[in-house]
């Protein structure tokens, strides 16, 4: 009996093993609805690896948080619970400060400045997380942060106690800089947020405004501020990774750099396009005045400055780089 155990044991190991190795299939958990272009731009890297690895690697993006929420896609992926997934960068400032640094304020207003600093900053965050066991594909920013708003804004004391809807540590310090109420709120509940009363201001991007279709929750104000490109990065299990066959790891890293141009593209597009579909709404579409905009410019001294600490040199390094 102890024999045949033994004996069913192992071939129950070498089929598990001969399988890994000949097909796997990879969850990828996303959080933002399939209508993003994020998601979008995910779903189709998904395909190409699925179509092109002969059979040996299938991925299944699972987006809208339905197999993990925003806030859970990085222990999940770290984990192992998920192989892959997405997740908002600047979120995880307590993993790493780096990943903060596309939310920091003014640093970079463009996309070209954006891109230098993605370019300045990737080799040290990919170390980083490499050492908490995880690969980095590729990362796409969001289109340009803008202050959205029930009512109207002309002056630092409009914002004053405003209920705001932060997304990160550092929208939750620009609102206490400039005396907001912050909550931090995943995008998947905003709609909520803002029909209960709970908030009635946020920054984020004039594309995740359109995809919530915000003026249907009495926002009616878009202020464009342009200060930072914050991004989502896609990130691979490092175990989930090894068992894969090096033919396949080559083909993924070719698929996510194809990934990564195309979704800086459609960042662009929804930069222009998205802020017209606010306006199409009904919304009131602009952009910040000259008080707001010093105001904003001396909160994003100040967060540069807390950050330089946090960061040390290796902060120091990027920062020189960039
Ligand atoms: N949309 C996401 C992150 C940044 C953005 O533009 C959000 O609001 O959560």
């Amino acid at each position: 009996m102890k024999i045949f155990k033994y004996i069913l044991s192992i071939f129950v190991a070498l089929l598990v093993f001969t399988h890994s190795n000949a097909a796997e299939k990879w969850d990828m958990a996303l959080a933002y609805g399939a209508g993003n272009f994020h998601s979008a731009n995910a779903t189709e890297f998904a395909n190409n690896v699925t179509k092109k690895s002969n059979g040996k690697l299938t991925i299944v993006t699972h987006p809208g948080g339905s197999l993990f929420k925003g806030g859970e896609i990085f222990r999940a992926v770290r984990t192992g619970q998920a192989p892959i997934g997405e997740r908002f960068m600047s979120a995880l400032g307590k993993e790493d400060p780096l990943l903060e640094i596309d939310s920091l304020p003014f640093l970079a207003t463009s996309y070209s400045d954006a891109m230098k600093l993605y370019k300045a900053s990737k080799a040290e965050i990919a170390k980083n997380l490499d050492k908490k066991g995880l690969v980095f594909l590729y990362a796409v920013p969001w289109p340009a942060q803008g202050l959205y708003s029930k009512k109207e804004i002309n002056s630092v004391s409009d914002l004053k106690g405003l209920k705001f809807r932060a997304y990160n540590s550092a929208t939750v310090r620009i609102a206490e800089l400039t005396g907001m109420a912050p909550t931090k709120i995943e995008a998947a509940e905003i709609s909520q947020a803002f029909s209960t009363g709970a908030v009635e201001s946020m920054i984020t991007s004039p594309t995740t405004g359109k995809n919530k279709k915000i003026w249907e929750n009495g926002v009616k104000y878009f202020y464009d501020i342009a200060a930072w490109f914050p991004k989502n990065m896609i990130i691979a299990n490092k175990e989930a990774w090894n068992k894969l066959d090096k033919a396949t790891q080559d083909l993924i890293m070719k698929e996510a750099a194809v990934a990564e141009r195309k979704g800086w593209q459609l960042s662009k597009m929804g930069n222009k396009n998205d802020k017209k579909a606010l306006a199409d709404a009904g919304m009131t579409v602009g952009k910040v005045n000259a008080a707001l905009k010093s105001h904003f410019e001396k909160v994003g001294q100040t967060m540069s400055k807390e950050w330089a600490s946090k960061a040390g040199s290796r902060g120091q390094t990027v920062l020189s780089k960039y």
